[in-house]
């Protein structure tokens, strides 16, 4: 058994762990008799074509209110610039009612491309304030590197690499196809040179695997599998500049990450930036650098999603099929764990496997060629209850973070409580492989959350009460093609 720490049977008691009294009689109810109205677990019922076009409607709004011209915010409050994985997952939701707009958000990312081909993790808006985030572009800095473009203002980070698959999906639900297609011929060569960035820059030792070099690259920023690969950060005295955090101002900090966290994530921010965010001094001195199943199961899909791009743009689709097979065997190699038959991140600093389980461990189910027993390992795993909460119609699948594993946490971010963008990831690749009644349970979270708490950042598993932001971006956006995927279609 691994994680550790944990005791056999514990359940976390509700509300305990934050200090507040909160549990599902808590839960902020957006709708009216969403509890009764629900595709609820178990026995998901289907929402009624009313409460589906009810939830259309009020996806689309968030989006339109959280579009600024050109890209859409994650959050009009605590992410007011534009996020790189945010970019892709809104531009698969947008497709479904506005493929102009849904291109408009990819290209707009790509804008802030850099010459290596890094596709940085936020492009910055220069009309928000820099009190409205921090690190802001003046923390960044990322004109000390001859690579950045010149005028479009980002970070020196980069973030799961979504946007091929994003790419094809927009493609797929296009009115316009002629449209659609140049669209594809003018992204094609960018998400080449994303790809070629990462196999020649963050491959530290040939296996096929990218590695990231920081928290805010995984995307799942705070998650305790982190936690270890942390600890041997000694922050020399006088290297951190001072700095304030805004996301305390916008959201509860019970929900964000502690201040010893993002005095490490400044730290690493802090020392890239030092070395003018070159690859190779950030990928040399293994700070941080590890290769997270998450972040490798969406490059291989994304990378399969090129090859089919490549194709229909008249170009090579064999130089992408040949890479997605390096990876596929960078990650059956490397990140299966046969003993514990889970798939784990790996640390390329120690040269071992983390041992701890996360939501991490079920994306390789994204890649079609998943071999079938590992298919079923990671099934057997969700039903587990490491992530699946016991008992009850108010409780919802998947946790990020093992139930029972060490530093979990319901309701701070990234530890712990569900969030629509993997469980949406962990639904497309159980659909892809045939699991279809843990599919049609996930769907039913998903869309049972929506209808209890809103649009919110993340969830509890325990009694779905919202946290982190409201009127979320992605939220809507994966919201708009779980229904778009439903029979029917997506109600008008
Ligand atoms: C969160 O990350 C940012 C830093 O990039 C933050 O906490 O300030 C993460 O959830 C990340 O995955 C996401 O892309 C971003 C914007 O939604 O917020």
């Amino acid at each position: 058994m691994i994680g550790g720490g944990h005791v056999a049977g514990w359940v976390p008691p509700l509300g305990l762990e934050a200090g507040r009294a909160e549990g599902p009689m808590a839960v902020e109810h957006e709708g009216a008799g969403m509890r009764e109205s629900v595709a609820g677990r178990p026995g998901p019922r289907a929402p009624s074509e009313t409460q589906r076009r009810d939830l259309v409607a009020r996806a689309r709004a968030v989006l339109d209110a959280n579009w600024r011209g050109r890209w859409t915010v994650p959050s009009r409050s605590l992410y007011p610039h534009q996020w790189s994985w945010d970019a892709a997952f809104i531009a698969i939701g947008r497709s479904w009612v506005e493929q102009d707009r849904a291109q408009r958000e990819l290209e707009s990312i790509f804008e802030a491309q850099w010459s290596t081909g890094m596709l940085p993790h936020i492009r910055f808006d220069p009309e928000v304030p820099d009190d409205a985030y921090f690190p802001s572009p003046g923390f960044w800095q990322s004109d000390r590197s001859p690579a950045a473009p010149r005028g479009v203002p980002t970070s020196g980070i980069t973030q799961p690499p979504l946007h091929a698959r994003a790419a094809l999906e927009v493609w797929r639900h296009a009115g316009d196809r002629a449209e659609a297609l140049a669209f594809l011929r003018r992204l094609y060569p960018k998400l080449a040179a994303q790809h070629a960035h990462m196999a020649r820059w963050r491959d530290p030792d040939g296996r096929g695997l990218a590695a990231i070099v920081h928290p805010w690259e995984s995307g799942e920023d705070n998650s305790p599998l982190w936690d270890g690969v942390l600890e041997h950060l000694e922050i020399p005295p006088g290297t951190l500049p001072p700095y304030q955090r805004y996301d305390k101002r916008h959201a509860d900090p019970a929900d964000r990450p502690t201040d010893a966290d993002y005095d490490r994530y400044v730290y690493l921010a802090v020392t890239f930036r030092e070395h003018g965010y070159d690859d190779r001094a950030m990928i040399s001195q293994r700070l941080f650098c590890v290769e997270p199943p998450l972040f490798n199961a969406i490059y291989l899909w994304s990378e399969l999603a090129l090859a089919e791009i490549a194709k229909l743009v008249g170009a090579e689709e064999g130089p992408h099929v040949a890479a997605a097979a390096r990876i596929r065997h960078g990650i059956l190699r490397r990140l299966w764990d046969p003993e514990h038959r889970r798939f784990l991140a790996y640390n390329v600093r120690t040269q071992h496997r983390i041992e701890r389980a996360a939501i991490d461990g079920a994306m390789p189910l994204l890649d079609p060629e998943l071999p079938d027993p590992m298919v079923a390992a990671i099934a057997v795993e969700l039903r587990s209850p490491h992530f699946d909460p016991p008992g009850g119609l108010m409780n919802f699948l998947i946790p990020s973070y093992d139930l029972r594993g060490r530093g979990f946490d319901r309701r701070r971010y990234w530890r712990g409580p569900v969030w629509i963008n993997t469980d949406w990831l962990v639904w497309r690749g159980l659909r892809q492989h045939g699991e279809t009644e843990l599919a049609g349970e996930v769907e039913a979270s998903i869309i049972g959350l929506v209808e209890h708490s809103g649009f919110r950042e993340y969830y509890d598993p325990f009694g779905a009460q919202g946290y982190g932001s409201h009127d979320f971006s992605w939220t809507a956006a994966l919201l708009l093609d779980v229904l778009g995927t439903q029979a029917g279609g997506l109600p008008q």
